[in-house]
């Protein structure tokens, strides 16, 4: 099959699976989708972009190779030639997201169930990828799903070995921003996800001029959205505390957990009534 027609193919089977997987509902009372119809773009596999994450995210971030060789228990030189890898956005609806905008010290109940549902239909999405190439006879593994996907903490905050995010920014889907959060053409409220494989895709153009590109305070140093809506102090002019952001989530609004039902829970203000909520808010032709 032409790439062009594989790329095809896999948007198309990951935008059946988020419109008909039922995980990809919220419980009631609230109902309704979690994520509007995702984003999905590619990377060749041996980007350099990938070396710089040893530097940028830790010397323990694993290049797409690593991660699929360590998933099949392989070595990394003894990989196919070519990989790829595929990363999704997962637009958050604008009923959530309208409601977030409200609050002023947590998460709405509707931006809880998707910090917590949304990532258990995102699960699942990734093992259907993973399941779907598998079939036709390819390699493929989900990081985050593996056993040795971990997160660290260090004295700036936490990090892991396989930043979604950062997977994101190398098949061209956005740019990181102020609060950290990653703006893509839907905006920064999302989640994120990805999977690599030895199919071959075509690698998407990364546009941006570098990786701070979509955020406004970039551009113009006056947009400081972000920094009003944290409740936590946690976002200022030199960036993101992710001590402060942390600590907040947990000691402050970890009460939230029982009043909702959830196990997980994320705050997310900084993502919502923020001009970078829903576009990318330095294109102005963009509304
Ligand atoms: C650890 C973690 C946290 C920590 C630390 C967050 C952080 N900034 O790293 C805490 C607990 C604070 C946290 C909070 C939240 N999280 Co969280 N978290 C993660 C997790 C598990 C790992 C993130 C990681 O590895 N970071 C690595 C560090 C190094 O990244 P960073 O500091 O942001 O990166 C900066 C540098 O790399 C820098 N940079 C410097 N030089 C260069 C050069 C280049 C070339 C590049 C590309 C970048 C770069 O740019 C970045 C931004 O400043 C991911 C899941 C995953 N596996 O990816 C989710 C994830 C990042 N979280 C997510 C979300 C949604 C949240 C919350 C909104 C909570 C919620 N659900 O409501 C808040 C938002 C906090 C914020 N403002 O970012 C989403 C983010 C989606 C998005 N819209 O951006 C993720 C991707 C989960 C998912 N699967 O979708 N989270
Ligand atoms: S609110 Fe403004 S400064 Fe903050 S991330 Fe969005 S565009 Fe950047
Ligand atoms: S930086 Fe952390 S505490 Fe502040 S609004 Fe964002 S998620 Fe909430």
């Amino acid at each position: 099959m032409p790439a062009q027609e594989t790329a095809q193919f896999v948007l198309e089977s990951i935008k059946a699976f988020a419109s008909t997987s039922f995980l990809n509902r919220l419980p009631a009372p609230e109902e309704g989708f979690i994520f509007d119809p995702p984003l999905v773009q590619f990377a060749d596999g041996d980007d350099p972009v990938f070396l710089e994450y040893h530097e940028v995210v830790n010397p323990s971030h694993l290049t797409p190779r690593q991660a699929l060789a360590q998933a099949y228990g392989a070595n990394p030189d003894d990989m196919p030639k070519h990989l790829s890898v595929i990363s999704w956005i997962l637009p958050i609806t604008s009923r959530t997201r309208q409601s977030n905008r409200q609050q002023t010290k947590g998460p709405s109940r509707r931006w809880a169930y998707t910090r917590w549902y949304g990532e258990k239909f995102n699960e699942a999405l990734r093992e259907h990828v993973v399941k779907l190439l598998t079939e036709k006879g390819y390699l493929a593994a989900a990081p985050v799903l593996q056993p040795y996907f971990k997160t660290f903490t260090s004295e700036k905050g936490h990090y892991s070995n396989w930043s979604e995010r950062h997977i994101a920014y190398a098949a061209g889907l956005g740019t990181f921003s102020l609060s950290d959060g990653f703006i893509t053409e839907r905006g920064i409220a999302h989640r994120c996800g990805s999977v690599v494989t030895n199919l071959a895709l075509p690698a998407s153009p990364r546009t941006a001029s570098n990786h701070y590109s979509n955020c406004l305070f970039y551009v113009n140093h006056k947009c400081l959205a972000c920094i009003r809506r944290c409740p936590a102090g946690a976002i200022t002019e030199r960036g993101h505390d992710k001590i402060k952001c942390s600590e907040y989530i947990d000691s402050e609004i970890g009460y939230l957990k029982e009043e909702y039902g959830v196990e997980e829970i994320g705050c997310g203000l900084c993502q919502t009534k923020v001009p970078c909520e829903f576009k990318i808010p330095v294109r102005k032709s963009n509304t």
